[in-house]
């Protein structure tokens, strides 16, 4: 498990003795390229006195797009790591959140949502899924009351012969309920919950099927329950205070790319990427700069907006979401640039970290 670990870690390590940074809280310190995880291949540290009986395994998140698996790894893991919003697609890497219980530890992963690849983007998007998807000792479906079947089949094969345990979750039952904002008519024509859960257990018949709603977190306390059953015994993968395997400045640019995909509409959110230049932390603030990237030229001018007033409003919600997550004062500079057709062009791709 920590082989494929390092396989994925295409990022810089530079890596923390003490593991020190807990991400969402003022305990962030050092450089924004350290990686707080442990992907060296060492032993776990310090292995505890319960290692006999702790439990310890990876628990990769997958499903389509937008069916609600970075709300769910969220939920699960008590922290904002993964950015959401209404549009598929918000998720392009493989980010993982870890829970450390007494007993236990689950590393999740949350991967971008499953589909056809158009472009060499998405390519290295699906290679993040087949990555999680190889690692896993158990794994997560998710899918939403809206969907019926799964776009792939290959991985629809792949997910059905594979030896890691498995769960469906059944996202946004919530919309099912009475009170719920969807029309009576357009629930009854979604089908029950029953009916719902019977169809995927048909589906998956070795899987544990259970209905959630990651947003109003219902049914999650079975979820880890469930998980916690499943893991196998192993000591901890990861120092126990450690939440997740990404550096600081990943989450900043995470934080603006969710404002991008909020206040901008079509395909300029898809045509966006976000490159951290700098990232310095001194006692009092945080300086961060930020490259915005577009894939055509027309783009930087929607990006910018009328005497740069778009711009202006990303730059002031991304820095609001930044002072919250890292508790403390951000100076967030931003600068757009022009990468054409950036989504197909593998050098861009390495940079960005989509290809290794
Ligand atoms: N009604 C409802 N909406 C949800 C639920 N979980 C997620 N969503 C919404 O579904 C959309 C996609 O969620 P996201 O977590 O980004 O999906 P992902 O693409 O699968 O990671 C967002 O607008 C979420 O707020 C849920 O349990 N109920
Ligand atoms: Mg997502």
């Amino acid at each position: 498990m920590v082989v494929a670990l390092i396989a994925l870690a295409s990022i810089t390590l530079v890596l923390d003795a003490a593991g020190v940074g807990v991400v969402g809280t003022s305990r962030w310190h050092g450089s924004s390229n350290r990686v707080v995880a442990r992907l060296d291949g060492l032993p776990p540290l310090s292995p505890g006195p319960q290692d006999t009986t702790h439990r310890a395994g990876f628990v990769s998140i997958l499903g389509v797009p937008n069916v609600g698996k970075s709300t769910l790894m969220n939920q699960l893991v008590g922290e904002k790591l993964s950015i959401t919003t209404a549009k598929a697609q918000t998720t392009r890497h493989r980010i993982m959140g870890i829970l450390n219980g007494a007993e236990y530890q689950i590393v999740y992963s949350d991967t971008p949502g499953v589909l056809l690849p158009h472009y060499k983007l998405q390519e290295g998007m699906m290679r993040f899924v087949q990555g999680s998807i190889n690692d896993a000792d158990i794994l997560i479906l998710v899918v939403d009351v809206y969907q019926t079947e799964f776009p792939d089949p290959k991985l629809l094969r792949q997910l059905k012969s594979s030896s890691a345990a498995m769960l469906v979750l059944l996202n946004k039952v919530d919309l099912l309920m009475d009170g719920s904002p969807l029309t009576l008519q357009k629930r009854e024509l979604l089908g029950t919950e029953e009916e719902l859960l019977a169809h995927w257990g048909r589906e998956f018949p070795g899987a544990s099927v259970l209905p959630i709603s990651a947003r109003q977190g219902k049914g999650l306390d079975g979820v880890l329950e469930r998980l916690v059953a499943l893991l196998p015994c192993h000591p901890p993968f990861f120092p126990k205070d450690q939440l997740t395997d990404k550096p600081e400045k990943f989450f900043a640019a995470e934080m603006l790319r969710e404002s991008i995909f909020e206040l901008y509409s079509q395909e300029v959110p898809y045509s966006t990427e976000v490159a951290v230049q700098s990232f310095k932390e001194q006692d009092d603030i945080i300086r961060i700069h930020c490259d915005i990237y577009v894939a055509q030229e027309s783009q930087k001018g929607i990006i910018i907006g009328s005497k740069g007033s778009a711009i202006k409003r990303v730059g002031i919600r991304s820095r609001k979401r930044m002072e919250e997550f890292f508790q403390k004062k951000v100076h967030l500079e931003t600068r757009v640039k022009v990468r054409k057709a950036w989504r197909e062009d593998e050098t861009s791709l390495r940079e960005f970290g989509y290809l290794s």
